[in-house]
Protein backbone atom coordinates (compact mmCIF):
# COMPACT_ATOMS: atom_id res chain seq x y z
CA UNK A 1 0.00 0.00 0.00
CA UNK A 2 1.32 3.19 -0.63
CA UNK A 3 2.23 5.73 1.91
CA UNK A 4 0.39 8.41 0.31
CA UNK A 5 -2.94 6.66 0.35
CA UNK A 6 -2.52 5.48 4.16
CA UNK A 7 -1.50 8.78 5.16
CA UNK A 8 -4.60 10.40 3.15
CA UNK A 9 -7.24 8.02 4.91
CA UNK A 10 -5.93 8.39 8.44
CA UNK A 11 -6.17 12.20 7.64
CA UNK A 12 -10.09 11.47 7.17
CA UNK A 13 -10.28 8.90 10.10
CA UNK A 14 -8.83 11.90 12.44
CA UNK A 15 -11.38 14.41 11.01
CA UNK A 16 -14.26 11.92 11.58
CA UNK A 17 -13.11 10.89 14.97
CA UNK A 18 -12.35 14.78 15.82
CA UNK A 19 -16.21 15.11 15.04
CA UNK A 20 -16.62 12.75 18.31
CA UNK A 21 -14.26 14.25 20.55
CA UNK A 22 -11.61 11.62 19.80
CA UNK A 23 -8.16 13.06 19.34
CA UNK A 24 -6.46 10.29 17.04
CA UNK A 25 -3.21 11.88 17.91
CA UNK A 26 -3.46 11.30 21.58
CA UNK A 27 -4.94 8.16 21.01
CA UNK A 28 -1.40 6.74 18.72
CA UNK A 29 0.40 7.94 21.44
CA UNK A 30 -1.60 6.04 23.88
CA UNK A 31 -0.97 2.70 21.54
CA UNK A 32 2.69 3.16 21.66
CA UNK A 33 2.72 2.86 25.18
CA UNK A 34 1.02 -0.20 25.08
CA UNK A 35 3.18 -2.92 25.43
CA UNK A 36 1.78 -6.56 24.65
CA UNK A 37 3.99 -9.56 26.59
CA UNK A 38 4.52 -12.09 24.10
CA UNK A 39 4.51 -15.69 25.29
CA UNK A 40 7.61 -17.79 23.68
CA UNK A 41 5.65 -20.95 24.25
CA UNK A 42 4.02 -20.09 20.92
CA UNK A 43 7.18 -20.92 19.13
CA UNK A 44 7.43 -24.45 19.39
CA UNK A 45 4.10 -25.95 21.11
CA UNK A 46 5.48 -25.14 24.74
CA UNK A 47 8.03 -27.95 24.77
CA UNK A 48 11.16 -25.32 26.33
CA UNK A 49 14.32 -26.36 26.62
CA UNK A 50 14.82 -29.15 29.80
CA UNK A 51 17.86 -31.72 28.99
CA UNK A 52 15.53 -34.28 30.18
CA UNK A 53 11.74 -33.28 28.75
CA UNK A 54 8.41 -34.73 29.56
CA UNK A 55 6.11 -35.26 27.98
CA UNK A 56 3.58 -32.26 27.87
CA UNK A 57 0.75 -33.21 30.93
CA UNK A 58 -0.94 -30.71 33.05
CA UNK A 59 -4.05 -30.70 31.42
CA UNK A 60 -2.87 -28.10 28.60
CA UNK A 61 -2.50 -29.63 24.76
CA UNK A 62 -1.28 -28.13 21.54
CA UNK A 63 -2.43 -29.94 18.55
CA UNK A 64 -1.14 -29.66 15.27
CA UNK A 65 2.55 -30.62 13.45
CA UNK A 66 2.95 -27.39 11.25
CA UNK A 67 6.61 -27.89 9.81
CA UNK A 68 9.29 -25.33 10.91
CA UNK A 69 8.68 -25.01 14.84
CA UNK A 70 11.76 -23.78 17.05
CA UNK A 71 13.71 -26.69 17.61
CA UNK A 72 16.30 -24.99 20.03
CA UNK A 73 17.00 -21.61 21.73
CA UNK A 74 18.59 -19.85 18.69
CA UNK A 75 15.40 -20.77 16.19
CA UNK A 76 13.17 -20.05 19.21
CA UNK A 77 14.94 -16.08 19.57
CA UNK A 78 15.07 -15.56 16.06
CA UNK A 79 11.44 -16.51 15.70
CA UNK A 80 10.57 -14.68 18.91
CA UNK A 81 12.85 -11.34 16.77
CA UNK A 82 10.87 -11.75 13.44
CA UNK A 83 7.57 -11.82 15.08
CA UNK A 84 8.61 -8.67 16.89
CA UNK A 85 9.74 -7.11 13.50
CA UNK A 86 6.17 -7.63 11.75
CA UNK A 87 4.64 -5.88 15.34
CA UNK A 88 4.38 -2.35 15.48
CA UNK A 89 5.45 -0.94 18.86
CA UNK A 90 7.70 -2.45 21.46
CA UNK A 91 6.71 -5.48 23.46
CA UNK A 92 7.95 -7.75 25.88
CA UNK A 93 8.73 -11.81 25.89
CA UNK A 94 7.07 -13.48 28.88
CA UNK A 95 9.51 -16.71 29.50
CA UNK A 96 8.21 -20.15 31.13
CA UNK A 97 10.65 -21.81 33.54
CA UNK A 98 11.26 -24.94 30.95
CA UNK A 99 12.59 -22.29 28.46
CA UNK A 100 16.19 -21.46 30.37
CA UNK A 101 19.57 -22.00 29.00
CA UNK A 102 20.45 -25.24 30.44
CA UNK A 103 23.70 -25.39 28.62
CA UNK A 104 22.87 -29.56 27.78
CA UNK A 105 22.77 -30.09 31.46
CA UNK A 106 19.83 -31.83 33.50
CA UNK A 107 18.66 -29.03 35.83
CA UNK A 108 15.74 -30.39 37.69
CA UNK A 109 13.19 -28.02 38.57
CA UNK A 110 14.17 -27.72 42.14
CA UNK A 111 17.74 -26.52 41.01
CA UNK A 112 17.35 -23.67 39.00
CA UNK A 113 18.81 -20.46 39.08
CA UNK A 114 19.30 -16.85 37.50
CA UNK A 115 22.31 -18.33 35.88
CA UNK A 116 20.14 -20.24 33.75
CA UNK A 117 18.53 -17.50 32.64
CA UNK A 118 21.35 -15.11 32.43
CA UNK A 119 21.49 -15.37 28.19
CA UNK A 120 18.15 -14.62 28.17
CA UNK A 121 18.19 -11.38 30.65
CA UNK A 122 21.60 -9.98 28.19
CA UNK A 123 19.88 -11.68 24.96
CA UNK A 124 16.35 -9.22 25.98
CA UNK A 125 18.76 -6.34 26.96
CA UNK A 126 20.48 -6.28 23.56
CA UNK A 127 17.03 -6.52 21.89
CA UNK A 128 15.41 -3.52 23.97
CA UNK A 129 13.05 -6.18 25.18
CA UNK A 130 11.81 -6.82 29.02
CA UNK A 131 11.18 -10.30 30.44
CA UNK A 132 8.49 -11.59 32.18
CA UNK A 133 8.30 -14.89 33.57
CA UNK A 134 6.24 -17.98 35.01
CA UNK A 135 6.98 -20.75 37.20
CA UNK A 136 6.60 -24.51 35.31
CA UNK A 137 4.72 -26.89 37.01
CA UNK A 138 3.07 -29.37 34.40
CA UNK A 139 5.23 -31.56 31.48
CA UNK A 140 7.30 -33.14 34.40
CA UNK A 141 7.41 -36.75 36.05
CA UNK A 142 6.68 -34.95 39.42
CA UNK A 143 3.73 -33.35 37.97
CA UNK A 144 1.05 -35.98 38.36
CA UNK A 145 -2.56 -34.19 38.88
CA UNK A 146 -1.37 -32.18 42.24
CA UNK A 147 1.55 -30.00 42.98
CA UNK A 148 1.71 -27.73 45.42
CA UNK A 149 -1.92 -28.86 46.70
CA UNK A 150 -0.41 -32.75 46.88
CA UNK A 151 -1.08 -34.26 50.24
CA UNK A 152 2.05 -35.72 49.85
CA UNK A 153 4.88 -33.19 51.27
CA UNK A 154 7.94 -33.92 49.73
CA UNK A 155 6.36 -33.93 46.64
CA UNK A 156 4.36 -30.32 47.08
CA UNK A 157 8.03 -28.94 48.57
CA UNK A 158 9.79 -29.81 45.49
CA UNK A 159 6.97 -27.79 43.92
CA UNK A 160 7.14 -24.48 46.45
CA UNK A 161 11.40 -25.11 45.95
CA UNK A 162 10.66 -24.60 42.22
CA UNK A 163 8.65 -21.76 42.42
CA UNK A 164 10.85 -19.91 45.34
CA UNK A 165 13.65 -20.37 43.01
CA UNK A 166 11.36 -18.52 40.32
CA UNK A 167 10.24 -15.71 42.03
CA UNK A 168 14.12 -15.16 42.97
CA UNK A 169 15.39 -15.40 39.16
CA UNK A 170 11.77 -12.91 38.18
CA UNK A 171 13.23 -10.46 40.62
CA UNK A 172 16.64 -11.08 39.00
CA UNK A 173 15.34 -9.74 35.63
CA UNK A 174 13.32 -7.08 37.23
CA UNK A 175 16.26 -5.86 38.29
CA UNK A 176 18.04 -6.20 35.44
CA UNK A 177 16.27 -4.40 33.05
CA UNK A 178 15.17 -1.41 35.60
CA UNK A 179 11.16 -2.55 35.80
CA UNK A 180 9.59 -5.86 37.50
CA UNK A 181 9.15 -8.64 35.91
CA UNK A 182 5.70 -10.01 35.89
CA UNK A 183 5.47 -13.55 36.90
CA UNK A 184 2.35 -15.44 36.54
CA UNK A 185 1.53 -18.80 38.84
CA UNK A 186 -0.44 -21.20 37.68
CA UNK A 187 -0.94 -24.97 38.64
CA UNK A 188 -2.93 -27.69 37.11
CA UNK A 189 -3.51 -29.03 40.49
CA UNK A 190 -6.92 -31.10 40.52
CA UNK A 191 -8.99 -33.87 39.86
CA UNK A 192 -9.84 -36.11 37.24
CA UNK A 193 -13.36 -37.72 38.84
CA UNK A 194 -15.25 -37.50 41.47
CA UNK A 195 -13.13 -36.85 45.00
CA UNK A 196 -14.41 -35.68 48.90
CA UNK A 197 -11.28 -33.90 49.34
CA UNK A 198 -11.32 -30.21 47.62
CA UNK A 199 -11.19 -28.43 51.09
CA UNK A 200 -8.09 -30.24 51.73
CA UNK A 201 -6.52 -29.55 48.57
CA UNK A 202 -7.55 -26.35 48.41
CA UNK A 203 -6.23 -25.60 52.35
CA UNK A 204 -3.08 -27.19 50.91
CA UNK A 205 -2.80 -24.54 48.03
CA UNK A 206 -3.59 -21.83 50.27
CA UNK A 207 -0.42 -22.59 52.93
CA UNK A 208 1.81 -23.78 49.99
CA UNK A 209 1.19 -20.35 48.30
CA UNK A 210 1.59 -18.56 52.14
CA UNK A 211 4.94 -19.77 52.06
CA UNK A 212 5.89 -18.61 48.78
CA UNK A 213 4.84 -15.62 49.20
CA UNK A 214 6.79 -14.90 52.80
CA UNK A 215 9.99 -13.45 50.94
CA UNK A 216 9.51 -9.73 49.62
CA UNK A 217 10.59 -9.69 46.41
CA UNK A 218 10.49 -5.44 45.11
CA UNK A 219 11.44 -6.31 41.85
CA UNK A 220 8.92 -8.57 40.68
CA UNK A 221 5.22 -8.63 40.74
CA UNK A 222 3.37 -11.83 41.48
CA UNK A 223 0.19 -13.05 39.62
CA UNK A 224 -2.30 -16.21 40.24
CA UNK A 225 -4.05 -17.91 37.46
CA UNK A 226 -7.27 -19.74 38.14
CA UNK A 227 -9.09 -22.12 35.95
CA UNK A 228 -11.98 -24.14 35.25
CA UNK A 229 -10.63 -27.53 34.04
CA UNK A 230 -7.88 -29.13 31.95
CA UNK A 231 -7.69 -32.52 30.06
CA UNK A 232 -7.32 -35.25 32.20
CA UNK A 233 -8.34 -33.36 34.99
CA UNK A 234 -12.04 -32.48 34.41
CA UNK A 235 -13.93 -32.96 37.21
CA UNK A 236 -12.27 -30.43 39.81
CA UNK A 237 -9.81 -27.41 39.79
CA UNK A 238 -8.30 -26.65 43.37
CA UNK A 239 -7.38 -23.57 42.00
CA UNK A 240 -9.88 -22.16 40.68
CA UNK A 241 -11.17 -18.05 39.96
CA UNK A 242 -13.20 -17.96 43.07
CA UNK A 243 -9.70 -19.49 45.49
CA UNK A 244 -7.26 -16.88 43.90
CA UNK A 245 -10.25 -13.82 44.13
CA UNK A 246 -10.49 -14.50 47.72
CA UNK A 247 -6.65 -14.91 48.10
CA UNK A 248 -5.65 -12.16 46.06
CA UNK A 249 -8.01 -9.99 47.41
CA UNK A 250 -6.90 -11.17 50.94
CA UNK A 251 -3.49 -10.67 50.12
CA UNK A 252 -3.34 -7.87 47.76
CA UNK A 253 -2.14 -10.04 44.40
CA UNK A 254 -2.42 -9.51 41.04
CA UNK A 255 -4.85 -11.63 39.41
CA UNK A 256 -4.37 -13.20 36.47
CA UNK A 257 -7.68 -13.58 33.77
CA UNK A 258 -6.91 -16.08 30.82
CA UNK A 259 -9.93 -15.53 28.57
CA UNK A 260 -10.20 -19.56 27.68
CA UNK A 261 -10.34 -20.23 31.88
CA UNK A 262 -14.73 -19.62 32.16
CA UNK A 263 -17.70 -21.36 31.33
CA UNK A 264 -18.83 -20.61 27.72
CA UNK A 265 -21.03 -17.88 28.16
CA UNK A 266 -19.44 -16.33 30.92
CA UNK A 267 -17.64 -13.13 30.16
CA UNK A 268 -14.08 -12.54 31.15
CA UNK A 269 -14.48 -8.88 30.35
CA UNK A 270 -17.21 -8.54 33.39
CA UNK A 271 -14.57 -9.57 35.37
CA UNK A 272 -12.36 -6.21 35.32
CA UNK A 273 -14.62 -4.05 37.33
CA UNK A 274 -15.50 -6.75 39.51
CA UNK A 275 -11.86 -7.08 40.47
CA UNK A 276 -10.28 -3.72 40.01
CA UNK A 277 -11.53 -2.20 43.53
CA UNK A 278 -10.35 -5.24 45.60
CA UNK A 279 -7.26 -6.46 43.81
CA UNK A 280 -4.05 -4.20 43.05
CA UNK A 281 -3.87 -4.91 39.40
CA UNK A 282 -4.83 -7.39 36.72
CA UNK A 283 -2.96 -9.69 34.62
CA UNK A 284 -4.54 -10.55 31.02
CA UNK A 285 -3.83 -13.93 29.38
CA UNK A 286 -5.54 -12.85 26.12
CA UNK A 287 -6.34 -16.25 24.46
CA UNK A 288 -9.40 -17.73 22.35
CA UNK A 289 -11.14 -21.02 23.28
CA UNK A 290 -13.20 -22.21 21.05
CA UNK A 291 -15.76 -25.02 22.27
CA UNK A 292 -12.93 -25.79 25.16
CA UNK A 293 -9.95 -24.01 26.40
CA UNK A 294 -8.60 -24.66 23.41
CA UNK A 295 -5.52 -21.71 23.12
CA UNK A 296 -6.50 -20.66 19.48
CA UNK A 297 -5.06 -17.71 17.92
CA UNK A 298 -6.69 -14.23 19.31
CA UNK A 299 -8.74 -12.61 16.79
CA UNK A 300 -10.88 -9.24 17.12
CA UNK A 301 -13.64 -11.40 18.33
CA UNK A 302 -16.70 -9.84 20.93
CA UNK A 303 -14.83 -10.98 23.95
CA UNK A 304 -11.54 -9.48 23.46
CA UNK A 305 -13.19 -6.40 22.52
CA UNK A 306 -15.28 -6.21 25.50
CA UNK A 307 -12.33 -7.14 27.57
CA UNK A 308 -9.86 -4.58 25.95
CA UNK A 309 -13.14 -1.87 26.39
CA UNK A 310 -14.14 -2.70 29.97
CA UNK A 311 -10.00 -1.88 30.90
CA UNK A 312 -10.31 1.75 29.33
CA UNK A 313 -13.75 2.58 30.56
CA UNK A 314 -12.84 1.46 34.00
CA UNK A 315 -9.71 4.11 33.80
CA UNK A 316 -7.55 1.10 34.59
CA UNK A 317 -4.75 1.12 31.62
CA UNK A 318 -1.77 1.27 33.90
CA UNK A 319 -3.53 -1.45 36.17
CA UNK A 320 -3.35 -4.37 33.87
CA UNK A 321 -0.22 -6.66 32.17
CA UNK A 322 -1.24 -7.77 28.65
CA UNK A 323 0.02 -11.43 28.52
CA UNK A 324 -1.00 -13.55 24.92
CA UNK A 325 -1.26 -17.05 25.93
CA UNK A 326 -2.50 -18.76 22.83
CA UNK A 327 -0.47 -22.02 20.84
CA UNK A 328 -1.39 -23.12 17.97
CA UNK A 329 0.79 -25.90 16.11
CA UNK A 330 -1.61 -26.59 13.20
CA UNK A 331 -0.46 -22.84 11.18
CA UNK A 332 2.75 -20.93 10.92
CA UNK A 333 3.85 -19.62 14.36
CA UNK A 334 5.16 -16.42 13.60
CA UNK A 335 2.05 -15.62 11.91
CA UNK A 336 -0.02 -16.80 14.73
CA UNK A 337 2.42 -14.27 16.88
CA UNK A 338 1.44 -11.63 14.61
CA UNK A 339 -1.83 -12.15 13.58
CA UNK A 340 -2.76 -12.61 17.70
CA UNK A 341 -0.79 -9.59 18.53
CA UNK A 342 -2.03 -7.35 16.22
CA UNK A 343 -5.87 -8.17 16.38
CA UNK A 344 -5.69 -7.24 20.41
CA UNK A 345 -3.57 -4.20 19.69
CA UNK A 346 -6.44 -3.57 17.00
CA UNK A 347 -9.29 -4.32 20.02
CA UNK A 348 -7.07 -1.49 22.32
CA UNK A 349 -7.20 0.49 19.78
CA UNK A 350 -11.18 0.60 19.45
CA UNK A 351 -11.23 1.27 22.92
CA UNK A 352 -8.66 3.91 23.17
CA UNK A 353 -11.11 5.26 20.40
CA UNK A 354 -14.48 5.06 21.68
CA UNK A 355 -15.77 8.62 22.83
CA UNK A 356 -16.68 7.28 26.23
CA UNK A 357 -16.96 10.36 28.41
CA UNK A 358 -19.89 11.72 25.68
CA UNK A 359 -21.51 8.19 25.62
CA UNK A 360 -21.41 8.19 29.76
CA UNK A 361 -23.14 11.64 29.95
CA UNK A 362 -25.85 10.29 27.91
CA UNK A 363 -26.64 7.52 30.10
CA UNK A 364 -26.22 9.22 32.99
CA UNK A 365 -28.91 11.64 31.66
CA UNK A 366 -31.31 8.65 30.94
CA UNK A 367 -30.85 9.11 26.85
CA UNK A 368 -30.50 5.05 26.31
CA UNK A 369 -31.28 5.36 22.64
CA UNK A 370 -28.16 7.58 21.90
CA UNK A 371 -25.79 5.43 23.86
CA UNK A 372 -26.83 2.60 21.97
CA UNK A 373 -26.49 4.79 18.17
CA UNK A 374 -22.95 5.95 19.52
CA UNK A 375 -22.05 2.12 20.48
CA UNK A 376 -23.41 1.38 17.00
CA UNK A 377 -21.39 3.77 15.14
CA UNK A 378 -18.31 3.11 16.30
CA UNK A 379 -18.15 -0.21 15.22
CA UNK A 380 -18.10 0.84 11.50
CA UNK A 381 -15.26 3.77 12.46
CA UNK A 382 -12.38 4.16 10.17
CA UNK A 383 -10.36 2.84 12.96
CA UNK A 384 -8.45 0.14 10.43
CA UNK A 385 -7.14 3.74 9.11
CA UNK A 386 -5.75 4.46 12.62
CA UNK A 387 -3.98 1.47 13.05
CA UNK A 388 -2.70 1.34 9.74
CA UNK A 389 -1.02 4.96 10.55
CA UNK A 390 0.43 3.21 13.60
CA UNK A 391 2.23 0.55 11.36
CA UNK A 392 3.25 3.36 9.07
CA UNK A 393 4.63 5.00 12.26
CA UNK A 394 6.68 2.29 13.28
CA UNK A 395 8.42 1.21 9.71
CA UNK A 396 6.20 -2.20 10.11
CA UNK A 397 4.28 -3.69 7.55
CA UNK A 398 0.83 -2.31 6.40
CA UNK A 399 -2.15 -4.35 6.74
CA UNK A 400 -1.61 -8.25 4.92
CA UNK A 401 1.74 -6.79 3.77
CA UNK A 402 3.23 -8.52 6.72
CA UNK A 403 2.55 -11.90 4.48
CA UNK A 404 5.27 -11.77 2.13
CA UNK A 405 7.67 -11.37 4.97
CA UNK A 406 6.89 -14.59 6.48
CA UNK A 407 6.47 -16.59 3.48
CA UNK A 408 10.15 -15.32 2.83
CA UNK A 409 11.30 -16.14 6.05
CA UNK A 410 9.66 -19.55 5.33
CA UNK A 411 11.86 -19.84 2.65
CA UNK A 412 15.19 -19.03 3.83
CA UNK A 413 14.68 -20.17 7.53
CA UNK A 414 11.78 -22.34 8.87
CA UNK A 415 11.25 -24.49 5.92
CA UNK A 416 15.33 -25.19 6.27
CA UNK A 417 14.81 -27.21 9.79
C1 LIG B 1 -3.12 -23.18 31.13
C2 LIG B 1 -2.83 -21.75 31.43
C3 LIG B 1 -1.38 -21.36 31.42
C4 LIG B 1 -0.58 -21.95 30.28
C5 LIG B 1 0.81 -21.42 30.13
C6 LIG B 1 1.66 -22.26 29.27
O1 LIG B 1 -4.46 -23.43 30.96
O2 LIG B 1 -3.55 -20.94 30.55
O3 LIG B 1 -1.28 -20.00 31.44
O4 LIG B 1 -1.25 -21.80 29.06
O5 LIG B 1 1.36 -21.19 31.37
ZN1 LIG C 1 -3.11 -18.85 30.66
Amino acid sequence: MKSEMIEQAYQLAKARYAEQGVDTEKVLKQLQDFHLSLHCWQADDVKGFEVKAGAMSGGIQSTGDFPGAARNMEELRADVLKAKSLIPGNHRLNLHEIYGDFKGKVVDRNEVTVEHFQSWIDWAKENDTKLDFNSSSFSHPKSGSLTLSNPDKDIREFWIEHTKRCRDIANAMGEAQNDPCIMNLWVHDGCKDQSVNHMMYRHLLKESLDEIFTKKEPMMKDCLEGKVFGIGLESFTVGSHDFYTAYCSKNNIIQTIDTGHYHPTESPADKVSALLDFIPELMLHVSRPVRWDSDHVTIMDDPTQELFSEIVRAGALNRVHYGLDFFDGSINRIGAYVIGSRAAQKCMLRALLEPTATISKFELAGEGYKVLALLEEQKAMPWQAVYDEFCLRNDVPVGQEFIADIDKYVADVTSKR
